[in-house]
């Protein structure tokens, strides 16, 4: 389905709100007033061209850590974001249980992951099961970084999804580095689609920098999978712009020049560029949407900071049932 203009200009409302909220973070961290960050800048694209692939409320989504402007996209507000960042009570994830980052929305059928990484992707692949052997024709998105690919869980579910014909479509975000390993002490291959072929699959190399380009290969491998023929392998190439996390420094493994050259891709200022080129959005209109984005980023802050945190007495309540049936 070709996207509307709305729907382009929706997307990138929702890139430039999620890079103001990850900026946001950053600075809360430097503040003192969070423990943790991991960032998303410089893959937004890849993720809000993704994410508007699938059916909201009814198709799957299984992400990893850096996927804020997919979640953002799924209908997380922005201070059930900072709320999670602060550990405050009712943000959505966990009720503040799970580590910030490690996003879920229960509505929008958003499943939390683990911290070991690609331990999501069996789990993408047993949702598809679910949905085959219930005869429903729902699709699962799962991403993962290039460098969890090497996982052999990875290989395990893309394994047992092509045998099983599931309909889970695997984007990879290849950001270049797994923390401070670069790709090619990660893989022999230039792209994780390449390992596609060996598993019975055919993989696809996209322009993570391109919302739209992203978009259309998730929308035909979404469109395959519901009609019953299968998953995919979509790798979009894109580069991490920040340190790996707020507990990391990428100085010791990369240099300044290298990531000052990245910048010049930078996805946002990217697809600002296109959009006003093509006439999707005046200068003006992106003005108004900082002016939005910062009061939205502002308000969240002032929000979550009011919020509660959990009460030590409800500690485990989520955690554990308070009555097992054995029925
Ligand atoms: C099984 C396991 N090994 C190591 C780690 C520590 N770790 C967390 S993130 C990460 C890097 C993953 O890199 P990549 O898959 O490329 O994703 P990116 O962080 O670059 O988005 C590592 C090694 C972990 N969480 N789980
Ligand atoms: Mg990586």
């Amino acid at each position: 389905m070709p996207l509307s203009r709305e729907q382009k200009k929706e997307m990138f409302w929702m890139m430039l709100l999620s890079r103001r909220l990850d900026e946001r973070a950053w600075v809360l961290h430097r503040q003192g007033k969070i423990a943790f960050h991991i960032s998303g800048i410089g893959q937004e694209a890849a993720q809000v061209g993704a994410v508007y692939a699938i059916e909201k409320g009814k198709d799957w989504l299984v992400p990893y850590y850096r996927d804020l402007a997919m979640v953002i996209a799924m209908g997380m507000s922005p201070s059930e974001f900072v709320r999670s960042l602060m550990g405050k009570a009712q943000e959505p994830t966990s009720g503040a249980r799970q580590m910030p980052s490690h996003f879920s929305l229960h509505h929008a059928k958003v499943l939390s992951h683990s911290a070991p990484v690609a331990t999501q992707s069996p789990h993408a692949s047993g949702i598809g099961l679910g949905i085959k052997l219930d005869g429903g024709d729902e699709v699962v998105l799962t991403t993962i970084g290039e460098g969890s690919t090497s996982q052999g869980e990875w290989y395990e579910a893309v394994n047992f999804a092509a045998i099983h014909s599931l309909p889970v479509v695997f984007l990879v975000e290849n950001n270049r580095y797994a923390i401070s390993v670069p790709q090619e002490k990660q893989m022999a291959v230039s792209s994780a689609a390449d390992k596609a072929c060996g598993l019975g699959l055919p993989g696809i190399e996209v322009d993570g920098t391109d919302m739209f380009e992203v978009y259309d290969a998730v929308a035909e491998a979404v469109a395959n999978a519901r009609q019953g023929k299968g998953p995919s392998v979509i790798e979009a190439k894109m580069y991490r712009l920040t340190p790996h996390s707020s507990d990391d420094d990428d100085r010791s493994y990369r240099t300044r020049e290298e990531v000052e050259e990245f910048k010049k891709q930078d996805p946002l200022i990217m697809m600002k560029n296109q959009f006003i080129e093509q006439g999707l959005m005046t200068e003006e209109e992106y003005n108004n949407l900082e002016d939005k984005a910062k009061k939205m980023v502002d308000e969240a802050v002032e929000e979550a900071t009011k919020a509660p945190y959990p009460k030590g007495a409800d500690a485990a309540t989520p955690v554990y049932a308070e009555e097992v049936k054995n029925d």
